[in-house]
């Protein structure tokens, strides 16, 4: 019996969601196969309403002859308000095959139209209460239940923050909702099944409402109420019997109002919480309100509720403190051991009135003084004042902190050190799912990738943020365009990114220029590279995920974008005027300056053409044949004036800086004999630079991308694995545990880049994730077939220093897996490619007379298409998993660097044998196979080699030239 299976049914990229105001929403699967090569050729789609049996559907597919199998819409009838629809699914394959129904998923409606809001806004009546106060409110109501409920939701929302409590208990996990977005143009609100929280009889349902970004302090110090000035809260509770009958409880002016034990809380400055004003029993019933005070309705600027969108924002892991300890300057400091965002939950017995006050940083400065500097005017601050009643636990929300170290102050007996396991960091970030890891034989790197994912997990906060922890924290779309590549490797963005595009529509000007943060509380505008977003985003959304109906929904977005840009030239095919950050930060910087030497105009024009090309192609998939002639015609006169303005005659670029030479190569701006001599003057540039890149926001995302595809993969892959400063490892090798803003966060001496703005968690230059997984692991995808229906690996190990590497993501169709292994005298390449997709693999400098898949060679075994090229052996292969090994020629074998993990390099015998060979003497053993001793540079670190830096140059080039052979016999 072989096994076919439907499985991770989803539907809008969720498993079961929740109150979705999708009209024809789209459902996905994933098929599992005991068969290589599974394709699917038919599938049938049941969809029945409040039942789960499908004795009634109100849609069958019936049998539909097809290999779709993702983001399939729904086409039944219209589909009603606040329903449960259940479906499931059954394939057909290639094998004559037939599957099981899948396991029943569902979907349920949220309240599809404005009418359906019975609910009124309500905030307390200023007369009583002081609106402006810094407190959070409290808001109640108490209502009573029949017997017989069968099931209840309640729709919720609220400006600046809320959380919602029953009958005393916490509703949902989610925090920081209802999420940030263009609140007067879009408010999402949220759904909860509040069934088994509800009870008979008396009832009562609390609300607390906080400032977030709506009122608080953003942007600017002391600049607050961007959006309004008054907090309000809107909810609508729907309780249905089983006789079929329906209550609503909504808010209203009989809800009652107070303040409470939150005097303060905002983002950048975190919480101040006094227990003793903690109001005991407030959200259950029978609670004496009587001293509250009134609610009225309040006139708000509000337009248009949305069903939540994107992942909800919860805490996603809990991380224990790694040590704490006293500071030269005598403070007494907690260190997580991992720059995070979020909070910190604490215990505490403490005398009542005791003021515990823990303030958030990221780094130590280099006396070991916990560092402040950088946050500008971001308090990060939590106050907590106990009611000194037994053991007290807290932790602040409607805030978040970004931070590794905690000041800590007033916390009883903490002269005598702290009790580490009365804390706990709780991460905080969108929960989206994961999707992917990357991993090689080199530490250093690995730990490079755990910080890419970690600058992830802390700015992924609802809005693609720029950082977490100073005064800024705002949704930056060049941030957001260079990093969304390597972001969608790592986790799942499609929720995440649809909902922040709709913002960037909602605030993009009516001219078509795009702000330079979404959503737009900053003003500023414009900028190729940032509003370049507009088209980027989606497009990559698209191609990883096949996302056909967001590329249609945000194509006008799209040409608005482009169209403004063909405006604003002298030059209607050159973008030569306005405003631009530039090379954002690169090191060509003039002295005091941030922007790189990379003439702007000429940045612009290559984004103008790659916005373009995007367009033209969105119009391709789209069918809109006339843009598509229109923005091809449009892409051969920027690249022609690109030629024209910035090329010599000889195909010699005008500006002799990386990134002008990456991004003219990334992008195709040229050609023939100018793209060679680019490529070879790019490759001069670094290695004149002592193999150092100087390149910043715009030419760092591409840098090892424009090295590889233009010949240079070697070069590409020494500036990863460089460990001086200005490097990715020279981070790491710093003790990052994110990545920074500057190359030079911390310099070589210790000292810190400006107060001004240094952030130590900012993921743009975590861009170099993408080419980590595409080119070191050799994971990719065709571009004609989006969301990896083929798949394309190519692992690039040719002069790599490190022995191995292995990227994995899951797809919209499955587990994509692709491994290599070098050793003396084999490679293996293992690869796992998920049913109903195909993959073209390249086994490099392989013979096919060599070439086994499994037990047996490849020639005679049953993967149906393969060649032998000058590059190696290309297989296509269906789904499965395949294990391909070859012998190791010489060409293969990684170069001995002074960097390379010996005992990954060669195994112990060896390297003794090696060692002793270029070096009698200077092996420790079993120094040398510690994890400490990585490479010769750290062996002559930690002084366990007494070499010169020379003598290590010479016995690296001794290892490369020896026949190994003779050495190892
Ligand atoms: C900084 C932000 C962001 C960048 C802008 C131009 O303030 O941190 O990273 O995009 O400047």
């Amino acid at each position: 019996m072989t096994n076919l299976t439907v499985e991770a049914v989803t539907c809008e990229y969720r498993k079961n969601p929740l109150g979705m105001d999708i009209k024809r929403p789209r459902i996905s699967w994933k098929i599992q196969s005991d068969l290589r090569g599974t394709m699917q050729k038919a599938y049938q789609i049941q969809v029945a309403v409040h039942q789960e049996d499908f004795h009634e559907t109100i849609w069958d597919t019936g049998i539909v002859q097809s290999d779709e199998s993702i983001q399939i819409e729904y086409n039944g009838p219209q589909l009603e308000s606040r329903t449960r629809y259940f479906y499931r699914i059954k394939i057909w394959d290639n094998h004559d095959r037939e599957s099981d129904w899948s396991e029943t998923a569902w979907w349920e409606t949220s309240l599809f139209s404005s009418e359906e809001w019975k609910a009124e806004w309500i905030t307390p009546d200023p007369k009583q209460l002081d609106l402006h106060s810094e407190a959070a409110f409290l808001l109640r109501k108490e209502f009573t239940l029949k017997t017989g409920i069968s099931s209840a939701r309640v729709y919720g929302t609220g400006v600046g923050l809320y959380e919602l409590f029953l009958n005393g208990g916490r509703v949902g996990e989610d925090l920081l909702a209802p999420g940030w977005t263009s609140y007067h143009k879009r408010l999402q609100y949220q759904t909860y099944d509040i069934t088994e929280q509800l009870q008979v009889g008396t009832n009562a349902i609390g609300i607390v409402l906080a400032d977030g970004w709506y009122k608080g302090n953003l942007v600017r110090e002391d600049h607050r109420n961007i959006y309004g000035d008054t907090r309000a809260a809107k909810l609508q509770l729907h309780v249905t019997y089983h006789d079929g009958t329906e209550e609503i409880i909504v808010t209203d002016p009989t809800w009652k109002a107070a303040t409470g034990p939150i005097l303060f809380s905002e983002i950048y400055h975190g919480q101040t919480y006094d227990a003793r004003l903690e109001k005991e029993g407030w959200s259950q019933s029978h609670f004496h309100d009587e001293d509250w005070e009134d609610t009225i309705i309040p006139d708000m600027p509000i337009t248009k509720l949305v069903a939540q969108e994107n992942v909800p924002v919860r805490v996603t892991e809990v991380l224990k403190p790694m040590e704490s300890f006293v500071t030269p300057a005598g403070d007494t400091v907690l260190d997580m051991g991992q720059n995070m965002v979020g909070r910190i939950r604490f215990q505490v017995r403490a005398p009542k009135g005791t003021r515990i006050v823990l303030t958030h940083a990221e780094v130590l400065d280099k006396e070991g003084n916990i560092y402040f500097g950088n946050l500008k005017f971001a308090k990060q601050k939590v106050e907590y004042i106990a009611k000194g009643e037994g053991i007290e636990t807290f932790a602040p929300n409607f805030t978040f902190q970004g931070f590794r170290y905690v000041k800590i102050e007033g916390y009883p007996g903490q002269e005598n050190g702290l009790p580490l396991d009365h804390f706990i960091g709780e991460v905080i970030h969108s929960d989206m799912e994961s999707t992917g890891t990357f991993e090689c034989s080199d530490p250093l790197v690995n730990r490079l990738q755990q910080n890419i994912v970690w600058g992830q997990r802390g700015n992924f906060l609802d809005v693609p943020i720029d950082c977490p922890q100073r005064s800024e924290r705002l949704g930056w779309t060049a941030d957001a365009q260079v990093f969304i590549q390597t972001a969608l490797f790592n986790y799942h963005g499609g929720p995440f990114f649809t909902k922040w595009l709709r913002d960037l529509q909602a605030d993009q000007l009516p001219d078509g220029n795009v702000p330079f943060v979404i959503p737009n509380v900053e003003g500023g505008k414009g900028s190729a590279a940032w509003g370049d977003a507009a088209t980027i985003i989606p497009w990559t959304v698209y191609q990883t995920y096949g996302d056909k109906r967001l590329l249609s929904d945000q194509y006008d977005s799209m040409k608005a974008w482009v169209e403004y840009i063909r405006r604003q030239g002298k030059n209607e095919f050159l973008w030569n005027t306005g405003f631009h950050f530039g090379d954002w930060l690169a090191l060509d910087a003039k002295e005091n300056s941030f922007v790189g030497a990379t003439p702007k105009d000429l940045i612009a024009t290559v984004f103008y053409a790659y916005s373009t090309r995007i367009l033209r192609d969105a119009a391709k998939v789209l069918e809109k044949a006339d843009d598509v002639e229109e923005y091809s015609i449009l892409l051969n006169h920027i690249i022609e004036q690109f030629n024209q303005e910035f090329v010599s005659p000889a195909g010699r670029l005008v500006s002799p800086t990386q990134t002008a030479h990456i991004i003219a190569l990334m992008f195709d701006m040229v050609d023939g004999k100018a793209k060679e001599r680019t490529a070879y003057e790019l490759n001069e540039l670094i290695m004149l630079n002592d193999y150092h890149l100087n390149t910043g926001f715009v030419g760092t995302p591409y840098i090892c991308f424009a090295l590889s595809k233009g010949g240079y993969h070697e070069t590409a892959v020494k500036l990863l694995m460089k460990d001086d400063y200005p490097s990715w490892l020279y981070q790491v090798k710093k003790g990052a545990t994110t990545v920074w803003e500057h190359w030079d966060s911390i310099k070589p001496d210790g000292s810190f880049w400006s107060d001004q703005m240094n952030s130590f968690n900012h993921y743009a230059y975590g861009s170099i994730g993408n080419w980590m997984y595409k080119v070191i692991a050799g994971l990719d995808m065709d571009a004609t077939s989006p969301a990896y229906k083929k798949i394309k690996i190519e692992p690039k190990f040719a002069g790599i220093s490190f022995t191995s590497a292995k990227a994995i993501h899951e797809s919209m169709y499955g587990k994509i897996v692709s491994s290599w292994q070098l050793t003396n005298d084999q490679v293996a390449v293992e690869v796992v490619v998920p049913p109903n997709t195909t993959a073209d693999i390249l086994l490099p400098k392989a013979k096919l007379v060599d070439v086994y898949e499994g037990d047996e060679l490849l020639v005679t075994g049953d993967i149906y298409s393969f060649i032998e090229t000058s590059e190696g052996v290309k297989v296509t292969v269906g789904s499965g998993s395949y294990q391909f090994t070859y012998p190791n020629e010489e060409g293969l074998r990684p170069r001995f660097t002074e960097n390379t993990k010996i005992i990954d390099f060669l195994d112990h015998q060896e390297a003794v044998a090696v060692l002793e060979k270029v070096a009698p003497g200077i092996t420790k053993p079993p120094a040398l196979f510690t994890t400490k001793a990585r490479s010769l540079k750290e062996l002559v670190e930690i002084g366990e080699a007494n070499l010169t830096e020379d003598k290590v140059k010479e016995i690296m080039e001794e290892i490369n030239q020896l026949e190994w052979e003779e050495v190892l016999v």
